[in-house]
C-alpha cells in the first residue's frame, strides 16, 4: 500500500480516535529491539532486528482504562491481547526488519511486534487498535486459538 495512505488508529473504549500518519509514526522516537519469535506451529527464531516505536510512545497520551485490546490490520486480520501486553517496553510497531525496510510479505509498511507471545499476535499490515473494556476475541483466537497464547506455556489452543 502507498505511504500516503497508510495510517494507524487507536481508538479507546469511549471511541475516542487517536490517529498517526506515516511521517507523524516516522517522527517519534523508534528503538531497535532484538528478540526471539514464536511460531505456534512450533518454529523459533532467535534474534530477530527490528526498528519501530514503542507502544508505550504510541498509548502515552491516550486516555483510557481498558484492559484489552483488539489489534486490526489492513485486510481485516483481527488478534487481542491485554493492554498490558502492549505496554512496558514489550510491544512496537516496527517498520524495518535487519536493517532494511519491512518487506509486505512479513507485514510492510507496518507491524505489530509482541514477541512475548506466539506469533499470531504480531499482526503484519497493521491498521489500529481497538481498545476495549470487554475482551473481544481475533481471527484465531476465534476459531479455537488460546486468547493469550504464551509461549513458555505452551498456550496454543483454547484450554492450553
Ligand atoms: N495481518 C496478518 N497478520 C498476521 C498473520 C496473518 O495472516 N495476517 N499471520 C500471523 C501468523 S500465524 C504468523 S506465524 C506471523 C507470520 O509472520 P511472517 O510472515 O513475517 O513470518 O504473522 C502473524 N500476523
Ligand atoms: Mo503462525
Amino acid at each position: 500500500m502507498s505511504l500516503d495512505d497508510w495510517e494507524f488508529t487507536v481508538r479507546t473504549e469511549t471511541g475516542v480516535r487517536y490517529q498517526w500518519n506515516w511521517q507523524e509514526l516516522m517522527a517519534l522516537p523508534s528503538e531497535t529491539p532484538t528478540v526471539d519469535i514464536h511460531c505456534v506451529t512450533k518454529w523459533s527464531k532467535f534474534g530477530t532486528r527490528w526498528q519501530g516505536v514503542s507502544l508505550d510512545v504510541l498509548l502515552a497520551n491516550v486516555e483510557s482504562g481498558a484492559e484489552y485490546a483488539l489489534v486490526r490490520s489492513y485486510g481485516d486480520y483481527t488478534t487481542n491481547l491485554p493492554v498490558e501486553d502492549l505496554l512496558d517496553g514489550k510491544a512496537w510497531i516496527v517498520h524495518r526488519f535487519d536493517d532494511e525496510e519491512l518487506p509486505a510479505e512479513h507485514g510492510g509498511p507496518a507491524r505489530l511486534l509482541v514477541p512475548h507471545l506466539y506469533f499470531w499476535k504480531s499482526a503484519k499490515w497493521v491498521r489500529g487498535i481497538q481498545l476495549l473494556d470487554e475482551e473481544e476475541l481475533g481471527f484465531w483466537e476465534t476459531v479455537g486459538y488460546h486468547e493469550y497464547g504464551d509461549p513458555w506455556r505452551e498456550q496454543r489452543y483454547r484450554g492450553d
